[in-house]
């Protein structure tokens, strides 16, 4: 080749490796892409052609190199030319405080501004270079010495290979700069996802997904990871100018670093305690875990007066949030049972206070969650409270084991009515069949006199839980023949709250066909089903009457809403219990057609979902995400898979992650599953 040759594809090399850097620049670190992927895609794949056939053109700054190197067998460590140092730790205004009153004295002024920053809950490293080119990353390690990931971090988009060079002078000759590596919290929940499918072991939270990413031997797998960086500090800064550590971080953005948004400068120590309440708040809309806020005196020259201690400087101090996740010990689990049978596992807990509030239970789901998390009685366990959600054992502490642990055993009889149990196929849910079983009647009832059923209103689950274990309701018909003098031997039920009740049965009486096909609590059968079943035959009678074909005729009801329907009917107990309640003067009224009647039976005029874009995140526990969308679409809904800015509601079951998160900032509607269930039963 001749030279003349040689040159210009060198200069193509370099034209790609600048505007790939660029664009590269432009969507990590700014978040403001300005070309397509594809684009982008086919200018890497140009010059990674280039590159194999000229090898000398392969820099180390060039963008072909994010796709990681040849596998290591061990990480080198080097010392970090100065020590990373820690930080001292707050946990309340008065530590702040102090911290502000020991800096005003030494530095004999009370005339001190701060920046604070969300401490962000991700891995320490530092990243260093030479004449503008990245040569080195090292992790934080124990603060002096460090292992060596060079490899990985060039892996990391917003790891600039290569500064830019600031438009006034040149780039500083040797750099370090400090950050904390994270994983935001919806690319987690990707990855975890993935990692479940692959049966893999899941990471149990981004900071290890983290951690564990980046210290891959292959950094061709830490390129596959959804790594990201900010960076809040500098080691040796050869050549780069700074009075205020505010001023330091405009100039780190300049030459090309990520600089976190939520960085705020010139606060008194005042203004330092609000923001921390407002970062609290705002912690739940951001796209990544922090858990505190770092407070920095930003004048550079005070930063020095004040000088370091034996592992931290004094001039900062880390302001921490109360603690989501604790450690406490498992000491039983226990079986609940439902209304439909289904026996859910409940970890009972050493009481721990996290994050303000007192946690004694923690929910374990089915079995199938214990097996995969290896989760035993007597372990000591890690917990997370998120929201107001129920609190959920993390991960067992595996260390902690002393070999006394019991694997839990998921009982072949109802803990309640010890009648065996059944774990149905292909399906994670273990059952109690039996019929009478106590447990399941007293869910039953609560079902029945629920506003969407009977509505009784004043039958709460406590008086419901006395009335059945005193032998007093053996099944919905009883319910029809409480009197006052029943009611008000209840454990807190005074005369008047008697007669409320009795009352309150007295009028539920007369039931909408819709609402007592509904209060059955039938398999399969909510209360959209229950519409249309009303629309398909109007009477009780004709519904009894249906054969299974017709009824899986119907547009949206399923084959196994038919089965249960029939089954429900056939059954001669169940057709007595029909009868003692109607000999008892329960009066069930015809389904009124649609559009004579707005109030009753009429879910697409008066649901809140009609004409709204709906968006179901989480896992629900009463139904399935397939129910909750047919439902909603019956109710006039849309449900799409995306939160954007056209969604309306946002219904966030159990561990809902980014969507959550996008959809509070973006100020979507949020419903948990209760509230969904209350609105589709209203509907
Ligand atoms: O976001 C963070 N995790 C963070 C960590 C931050 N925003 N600032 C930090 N500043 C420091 C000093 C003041 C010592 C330069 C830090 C850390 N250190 C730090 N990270 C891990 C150990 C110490």
């Amino acid at each position: 080749m001749t030279d003349q040759n040689f040159n210009d594809i060198k200069q193509e090399a370099l034209l790609l490796q600048e505007q790939l850097a660029e664009h590269n620049h432009s969507y990590h670190v700014l978040d403001d892409p300005v070309i397509s992927d594809g684009e982008y895609d086919r200018m890497m794949k140009r010059l990674i052609e280039i590159e194999k056939l000229h090898p000398a053109l392969s820099t180390p700054d060039s963008p072909t190199r994010r796709v990681g190197a040849t596998p290591l067998t061990s990480f080198d460590t080097a010392d970090h030319s100065t020590p990373m140092q820690s930080l001292d730790n707050a946990f309340n205004d008065q530590d702040i405080i102090d911290f502000h009153n020991r800096v005003a004295k030494l530095l004999e002024t009370d005339e001190i501004r701060y920046t604070v920053e969300p401490k962000l809950d991700g891995l320490a490293v530092e990243l260093r270079y030479e004449q503008g080119i990245l040569t080195l990353a090292l992790t934080r390690g124990d603060g002096t010495t460090g292992e060596v990931i060079t490899d990985n971090a060039r892996t990391i988009n917003s790891v600039p290979l290569k500064l830019t060079p600031p438009p006034q002078g040149k780039n500083p000759g040797f750099l370090e700069v400090r950050g904390e590596v994270i994983i935001n919290s919806r690319d987690f929940e990707t990855l975890n996802k993935k990692r479940l499918e692959m049966d893999e072991p899941l990471f149990a939270n981004p900071r290890n997904a983290a951690a564990g990413s980046l210290r891959q031997l292959d950094s061709r797998v830490t390129a596959q990871r959804p790594l990201e960086i900010f960076i809040y500090g500098t080691g040796i800064a050869r050549g780069l100018e700074a009075n205020s550590h505010a001023g330091l971080l405009d100039t780190l953005k300049t030459l090309g670093f990520r600089i976190n948004p939520e960085i705020r400068t010139g606060l008194t120590v005042t203004e330092v305690l609000d923001r921390f309440k407002e970062l609290e708040v705002l912690r739940e809309n951001l796209p990544y875990e922090i858990d505190g806020m770092v407070i920095k005196v930003d004048d550079i020259a005070f930063q020095n007066t004040l000088g370091v201690k034996a592992k931290s400087p004094r001039w900062a101090i880390a302001y921490k949030f109360p603690a989501m996740e604790e450690t406490t010990v498992i000491t039983d689990i226990k079986v609940q049972v439902g209304r439909t049978g289904t026996l859910t596992p409940v970890a009972i807990l050493e009481p721990v206070s996290i994050g303000g509030v007192m946690v004694a239970r923690a929910s374990l789901h089915n079995m199938d969650e214990i097996q995969r998390k290896d989760i035993r009685i007597k372990d000591t366990v890690l917990v997370k409270r998120a929201g107001d959600v129920i609190p959920k054992v993390v991960k067992p502490v595996i260390a902690k084991r002393t070999g006394d642990e019991e694997v839990f055993v998921m009982p072949d009889h109802c803990p309640v009515c010890h009648s065996p149990v059944r774990r149905l196929e292909n399906e994670a849910a273990v059952k109690c069949i039996n019929a009478s079983c106590q447990a399941q009647l007293k869910q039953r009832i609560k079902h029945f006199v629920s506003k969407a059923g009977f509505d009784m209103d004043g039958l709460g689950a406590k008086l419901v839980d006395q009335l059945v274990d005193r032998d007093i309701l053996h099944s919905f018909a009883d319910l029809f023949t409480l009197d006052k003098v029943t009611l008000s031997a209840m454990d807190r039920m005074g005369d008047k709250s008697a007669a409320n009740v009795v009352r309150a049965i007295e009028k539920s009486k007369r039931v909408p066909l819709k609402r007592f096909l509904f209060a059955l609590g039938m398999d399969h059968t909510g209360d959209s089903a229950a519409l249309l079943l009303c629309e398909a035959f109007s009477t009780l009678g004709a519904v009894m009457a249906a054969k299974n074909e017709e009824i899986a005729a119907i547009d949206g009801i399923g084959p196994k809403t038919a089965a249960s329907v029939v089954m429900f009917f056939e059954n001669q107990e169940n057709l007595a219990m029909i009868e003692e309640m109607v000999n008892n003067g329960v009066v069930i009224e015809d389904h009124q057609a649609l559009g004579n009647n707005l109030g009753e039976g009429t879910g697409v005029q008066k649901s809140i979902f009609n004409g709204k874009t709906v968006v179901l995140t989480g896992s629900l526990v009463t139904m399935t995400r397939s129910e909750a969308k047919k439902r909603l679409q019956e109710q006039g809904a849309k449900v799409t898979g995306s939160v954007s800015a056209k969604t309306d509601i946002l219904v966030a079951g159990e561990s809902s992650g980014s969507k959550l998160t996008k959809a509070r900032s973006l100020g979507v509607t949020v419903m948990d599953e209760d509230e969904l269930t209350a609105q589709l039963n209203k509907g």
